[in-house]
């Protein structure tokens, strides 16, 4: 049998509408951009990626037009002719060449993965030795940016059991202020409900400090990324000091990261994200460092589509250490979708398909209608 080879790679930026500007630190999203993934195969087969970033170049130094012209100037010429079922090695020589651009790659590997399942005939999950549950906890974020709103939102979620844990995106504005908002909705919501708050990087140490006990006292379960992303020091400071989780996002990127981090026990939690990670591969070694440290993991999200974030949720799925559950609502917050079958969420779940490598189809009819030109 001639061997099989990748023979074309086609990229395209697909532009979402949310539901509602979703307010975060760094910027304020009302349409969400996706880089699609599709690689073709000699065997017929199609493999799907996504490469999906927050908010323009705010969020990480790689943006959505960037990715594009990455994949095809680059990372195509070096793709084309190789063996698809060989993922380890493509990504082995992915890195060899292309320094960075762990979105990119992120997107490429999911392709790699999709097309080996659907040729075995098997979830990617099963790539991975196997899903442990066919359903994932998933939260939501909470982000209008108006207390009153984000109450109003959570209630609504809660009397359609769609969300029993909310996340609360917070250091736009001055600590006082975003204390206030974030009391405000746990008194609304009640102890039965979880409420996380996410910085995303925004306080120094002495704000942090004074933030973290307010919010502690106030009942919150879970502090994210308080502090820049390379003050590892600082961070295990905090989780030393408090009893509230503290939880590694950015600050938690690339395998290395993991293993640092765990080393100076700088976080209580880690949350797993493909894109900044470079993949499934590579979240699965992060999951493996926690693991040894007892480190508690979460399946995170960069706001993907239906495709980042299945691609985690199967990664997520084979971890006995899930025990924040995930973020996988990417989609949710998307007023249209992409693909033929959408993902059913509910009982505060997210339910992964049980299909050939990731379980979802492309349509093409909603690809021409958002795609940008
Ligand atoms: C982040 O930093 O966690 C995840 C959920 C959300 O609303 O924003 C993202 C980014
Ligand atoms: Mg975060």
């Amino acid at each position: 049998m001639p061997q099989i080879t990748i023979t074309h790679i086609e990229t395209i930026i697909v532009d979402l509408p949310t539901i509602r500007p979703h307010h975060l630190s760094m910027a304020v999203m009302k349409k969400q951009s996706m880089v699609i993934i599709r690689l073709f195969c000699s065997d017929g087969i199609e493999g799907l990626g996504e490469s999906t970033t927050i908010g323009g170049i705010s969020y990480a130094d790689e943006f959505p037009e960037g990715i594009k012209l990455a994949i095809d100037t680059y990372f195509t010429p070096l793709l084309i002719g190789q063996n698809p079922t060989q993922t380890n090695a493509i990504m082995k020589m992915l890195d060899k060449n292309i320094s960075g651009n762990n979105f990119a790659k992120s997107g490429i590997e999911t392709a790699l993965l999709d097309a080996q399942g659907k040729r075995l005939g098997v979830p990617v999950s099963s790539l991975f030795g196997g899903a442990i549950t066919n359903t994932l906890p998933v939260l939501w974020t909470l982000a209008s940016g108006n207390t009153q709103k984000d109450i109003d939102e959570a209630l609504e979620l809660i009397s359609e059991k769609r969300h029993n844990t909310f996340k609360l995106k917070i250091g736009r504005k001055d600590p006082e202020t975003d204390i206030a908002h974030v009391a405000a909705i746990k008194a609304a919501l009640g102890s039965g409900i979880k409420v996380t708050v996410d910085v995303n990087q925004a306080w120094s140490e002495s704000v942090a400090k004074r933030a973290i006990k307010k919010l502690q006292d106030a009942g919150i379960d879970l502090i994210e990324q308080p502090l820049v992303k390379s003050d590892f020091d600082g961070l295990a400071r905090l989780t030393e000091y408090f009893e509230i989780p503290i939880m590694a996002d950015e600050a938690v990127a690339t395998v290395q990261d993991a293993f640092k981090l765990a080393k100076v026990r700088a976080a209580s939690v880690f949350a797993l994200k493909i894109s900044k990670s470079g993949g499934l591969t590579n979240i699965q070694k992060q999951a493996a460092i926690a693991q040894g440290a007892g480190i508690s993991l979460y399946g995170g999200t960069m706001l993907e589509g239906t495709i980042g974030s299945l691609a985690t949720a199967h990664l997520c799925a084979t971890l006995p250490n899930l025990d924040w559950g995930t973020e996988l609502f990417g989609p949710l917050l998307l007023s249209d979708d992409i693909v033929k079958k959408t993902i059913v969420y509910q009982n505060h779940a997210l339910e992964i398909p049980e299909g050939p490598g990731l379980g979802i189809e492309l349509d093409m009819n909603q690809i021409e209608k958002y795609k940008r030109n």
